[in-house]
């Protein structure tokens, strides 16, 4: 007969596999939005494993999105705090469930992008042009944002900027877990994305990114062992837009000032090499970084753009 150790024992090995999350609820300035209102949520709580599929930009394809899809347009002011919540399961919060919000196994960063969007309740997300908002990594203690999140019950709350255009846009709200990544694929993405109508705001437009090819199985972020003493983490994606920044980044032929945080060393660059005015990666291809050894030069009009110190990117 088993004992109740024993099973207890077992359910603990047996429970990471299962216990994932899902990005269920939003609050404006801490008002409640509603339980599943106004966000693409799946039924099922399982992680996307692979950064190129269509998958990682709203989740919705392997883990198909719960019926009826909220048809909710969440009104967010520019400026205005949010805060994103996450459960084990759709059911919500369940304080006698141990992987509530999350299995505590399940360390990693937290993040937060917008994408501006003609509709924000069209289901076509391919194509969009990705900025990050916010990001919770991980700090000299080792301890993650996703400790983070499970020690706030699930919510992480972040900024909308107040210089970006109002409209609408698709909030995406991701955590990665990182108990399996020391080889790819084996780090788990979970996020979901939410509707909103952005009110207010000026005329910034951010320099962005694509779901997928923000993310590579080879970032630093993404294939790692978080197993041993770690002195930093590498957040994958670019760095988190700022309205203080001084870019211009609505001019695709104007280079973009470098990330806050500084590189060891710079990246390869057109902007090293101005001999090769004719370049031949593509819009959003990857033209630079510490181990990239391929092309260079970015298709006109655009530009390599530093990332971080192991991507560049042309945009
Ligand atoms: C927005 O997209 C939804 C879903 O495809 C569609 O039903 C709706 O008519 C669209 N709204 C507008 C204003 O185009
Ligand atoms: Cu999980």
């Amino acid at each position: 007969m088993k004992t109740l150790a024993s099973l207890v024992a077992a359910s603990a090995l047996a429970a990471p596999a299962f216990a994932h999350t899902i990005f269920q609820e939003l609050y404006v300035n801490g008002v409640d939005q509603g339980h599943l209102t106004g966000i693409r949520v799946p039924d099922y709580d399982g992680p996307i494993m692979d950064v190129t599929s269509k998958d990682i930009i709203c989740n919705g394809g392997i883990n198909p999105y719960h019926q009826p899809i909220s048809q909710a347009v969440i009104p967010v002011p520019a400026g205005a705090s949010v805060t994103a919540e996450w459960h084990h399961t759709l059911a919500g919060a369940d304080p006698s469930d141990s992987a509530d919000p999350v299995d505590p196994s399940h360390k990693g960063p937290v993040m937060a992008y917008l994408a501006k969007v003609s509709n924000a309740t069209s289901l076509d997300v391919t194509g969009l042009g990705w900025f990050k908002i916010w990001e919770d990594g991980m700090d000299s203690s080792q301890v993650w944002g996703v400790d983070r999140m499970i020690a706030n019950k699930g919510k992480v709350t972040f900024q909308i900027p107040d210089c970006i255009e109002a409209g609408q846009y698709l909030l995406r709200v991701e955590m990665i877990a990182l108990h399996g990544a020391e080889s790819y694929p084996g780090a788990q993405f979970y996020m979901e994305c939410a509707q909103i109508q952005i009110t207010g705001g000026g005329s910034k437009q951010p320099a962005t990114v694509s779901f997928p090819g923000a993310y590579h199985g080879t970032d630093p972020g993404i294939t790692i062992n978080i197993y041993q003493k770690l002195s930093s983490y590498t957040i994958p994606g670019p760095s988190v837009f700022s309205c203080d920044a001084s870019s211009s980044p609505t001019s695709p032929s104007t280079t973009p000032a470098p990330p806050s945080s500084t590189p060891v060393s710079t990246p390869s660059s057109p902007s090293s090499t101005p001999t090769s005015p004719v370049g031949s990666v593509p819009h959003y291809g990857q033209c630079g970084g510490l181990t990239y050894t391929g092309p260079t030069a970015c298709e006109t009009p655009y530009s390599c753009v530093v990332s971080n110190e192991y991507y560049s990117q042309c945009l």
